[in-house]
């Protein structure tokens, strides 16, 4: 906390020592006034809260569509989450034999798994619109999913397609910054008929984010369940890569 004096918290190291069984002798910290937890949340080195508020009301610069499906393995015995039918698995991630942030830092895109790469630059303003769809066993699930580099903003979401219309009337105020989102998914309520095989692939809810490109690098955003990443729900963020720099720790 960087203007707040004091937290209490307990941490135990290795087996020297144990979390005490009676907390009631510890000091409570005096918790911060609204007004100071406000001006802590607003704090930005980019742009004060009302600039903010105003980016969420300007054109963007560049919207990306991410489809997000289930699929079986062309050998039929796996199932896979693509993205715009590409996925970013485990079978790919392993044949990577330097970091692809190097290879870029160098100038070498061979590497670069294009199918999954979206590319944003010079602090455009970005929309991403996440596409739910019903899986192969007929659920329409939730991912969470997170963006490694960035904060963003939740701009809007909504029940089955995506609708810009309905996106662009949605009216948004003060939103807060995450890094984290939940894509949309619809009740089984909302389909004909309700909860089926036969659903598979309808489109099941949507989950707008707006964010500013303002860090150069190659982030990752993916659906923080571990299992779906594993399975592929992920995509690479390719943000001005000629703008890396090389910085070298200190060395003591
Ligand atoms: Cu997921």
């Amino acid at each position: 906390m960087p203007n707040s004096s004091s937290c209490t918290a307990v941490l135990p190291y290795d087996s020297i020592s144990q979390v005490p069984s009676d907390l009631s002798g510890l000091t409570r910290p005096p918790l911060l006034a609204e007004v100071d937890l406000i001006a802590l949340a607003w704090k930005n080195p980019y742009e004060t809260k009302n600039k903010m508020d105003a980016m969420l009301r300007r054109r963007v610069d560049r919207e990306y569509f991410l489809l997000g499906a289930q699929a079986h393995t062309s050998d039929g015995l796996g199932i896979r989450w693509i993205i715009n039918n590409a996925t970013l698995d485990m079978s790919r991630l392993k044949n990577f034999t330097t970091p692809l942030l190097l290879d870029l830092y160098n100038g070498n895109e061979q590497n670069l798994p294009n199918d999954v790469t979206y590319t944003v630059k010079d602090n455009e303003l970005v929309d991403i619109v996440l596409q739910n769809t019903v899986a192969l066993n007929g659920v329409c699930e939730i991912h969470p999913f997170h963006m490694h580099g960035h904060k963003f903003w939740v701009h809007s979401y909504g029940a089955g397609m995506y609708d810009k219309s309905i996106s662009d009337s949605i009216s948004v105020v003060h939103l807060v910054l995450r890094d984290s989102l939940i894509l949309y998914a619809s009740e089984y309520a909302y389909f004909t008929p309700n909860r089926t095989t036969s659903n598979y692939l309808k489109a099941c809810g949507w989950t707008k984010l707006r964010m500013i490109a303002d860090n150069p690098g190659l982030w990752i955003f993916h659906c923080h369940i571990g299992a779906h990443a594993l399975m592929g729900m992920n995509i690479l963020i390719k943000e001005d890569t000629n703008k890396l720099e090389m910085h070298s720790l200190p060395q003591h």
